[in-house]
């Protein structure tokens, strides 16, 4: 059995993998990747599609925005559509920032070509990946690959492997804390290679059900419409989907949609999840690995570029300067703006979607709040300030 000695063990090429391990690197810290899958199924992922000002920062620090300054679009704002009106959050006029359309999947590709052209160690196909050790001198990554067992000796493991990895199950029962709600539906998101309906996006909310259109680029759209949590993919077809997201927007706005074949199409369930806290001895967890947003605030990503961006100045303070206070309050501090998010994305997700058992009153309730959201220049601004993201 190969063993091989590093200073951070990373599990997961995500966006929080990747970033960290690039931040590391451009800072001389010794750092492996282990992905349990391979390269393309990572890039092949259809995800996130909105960086708020410090994920555009993160990518500035991390040597790779070139392609994000070419091909991204800067948005100054967004629209709620609400029975057949456009509502425009002026993100640029309220509280002077904007937010950059970029897609997760180019994201990742710069971070993963950087790192590759760099010569990292990105091992794709890991297998088996377990943690051992946390308690003692050295922490311990074992897996498989290539058809061999290795072992890795690190002085830290960063946990980026998302909701479903390994990591976090290695924090005792006893010390992890969860917080998590379900909601009642999912989304059902559609890329196709038609120009997007609007400049900017547009989140709608009608009785039959939540849509968003978004999009990648001027000849990339990628819409969302509501769906039953129990749904299949095979159930909606391209004709199903674009029926049912004209007929939640505007006329004017549905009657301009233009249509065409699917490239990706996909079902995501909806949840709201915070596990405390995101350190256990020489584990840091970091992204979707600790808390997982409903992606009706696009803060999923952006909070896990908000971790690293703490994770890797705690590290960085550690080898460089022996100060382990950041390492000490990575998880407060990471915490306190993550529960932030948690409650936007959680009343943006109330706000705009059908629930299934709202009674009259809650049904009152919500349209009392947007007709104050629309009528309140305090409440925009407060709209605003959360979408283009906190400040770290
Ligand atoms: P990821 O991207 O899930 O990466 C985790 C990686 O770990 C690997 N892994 C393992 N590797 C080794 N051994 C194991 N045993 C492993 N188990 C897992 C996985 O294969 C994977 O490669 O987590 P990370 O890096 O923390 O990044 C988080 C983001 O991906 C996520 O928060 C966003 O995609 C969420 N999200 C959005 N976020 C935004 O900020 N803005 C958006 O507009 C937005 N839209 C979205 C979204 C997520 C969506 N879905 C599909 C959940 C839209 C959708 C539809
Ligand atoms: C996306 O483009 O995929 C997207 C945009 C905004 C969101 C969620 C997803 O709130």
């Amino acid at each position: 059995m190969a063993t091989e000695r590093t200073q951070v063990g990373i599990i997961g090429s995500g966006p929080s993998g990747l970033f960290l391990s690039q931040l590391l690197h451009l800072n001389g810290i010794d750092n492996v990747v282990l992905e349990r899958r391979s390269r393309e199924y990572v890039l092949g992922r259809v995800r996130a599609g909105v960086l708020e000002q410090g994920t555009v920062n993160l990518m500035r620090e991390a040597g790779v925005q070139a392609r994000m300054e070419r091909e991204g679009l800067p948005h100054d704002g967004f629209n709620i559509a609400l029975d057949g009106e456009l509502h425009r959050m002026d993100l640029k006029a309220r509280v002077g920032g904007s937010v950059m359309i970029y897609g997760q999947t180019e994201l990742t590709r710069d971070l993963m070509d950087a790192r590759t052209e760099a010569g990292g160690r990105l091992l794709y196909e890991a297998e088996g990946v377990g943690i051992e050790g946390l308690e003692d001198d050295r922490a311990i990554l074992r897996y498989r690959h290539d058809g061999a067992d290795h072992t890795l000796e690190c002085d830290f493991i960063a946990g980026c492997d998302g909701y479903y990895g390994p990591s976090r199950q290695a924090i005792p029962k006893d010390v992890l804390r969860e917080y998590e709600r379900i909601y009642p539906f999912g989304w059902m998101g559609l890329l196709s290679a038609t120009r997007p309906i609007a400049e900017e996006l547009v989140y709608a909310r009608h009785p039959r059900g939540f849509a968003l259109c978004s999009m990648r680029s001027q000849t990339r759209s990628r819409y969302y419409v509501q769906c039953s949590k129990d749904d299949r993919v095979e159930e909606w077809s391209d004709d199903r989907f674009w029926d049912e997201l004209r007929s939640r927007l505007p006329g004017d706005l549905a009657a301009t949609l233009e249509t065409g074949p699917s490239i990706e199409k996909g079902i995501a369930p909806l949840r709201s999840y915070v596990a405390e806290p995101l350190r256990y001895k020489r584990l840091f967890l970091a992204g979707d690995a600790g808390h997982i947003v409903p992606p009706t605030g696009a803060k999923g990503l952006n909070l896990a570029a908000s971790d690293i961006h703490y994770l890797s100045r705690a590290m960085i303070a550690w080898y460089h300067e022996n100060n382990a206070a950041l390492l000490d309050s990575y998880s407060d501090n990471c915490l306190r703006r993550i529960w932030k998010a948690e409650r936007f994305s959680w009343w943006m997700t109330n706000l705009l979607h059908t629930f299934p058992d709202t009674n009259p009153f809650e049904h009152r309730m919500r349209d009392a709040e947007l007709d104050y959201l629309f009528s309140s220049e305090a409440m925009m601004t407060a709209v605003a300030e959360n979408y283009i993201g906190l400040p770290y």
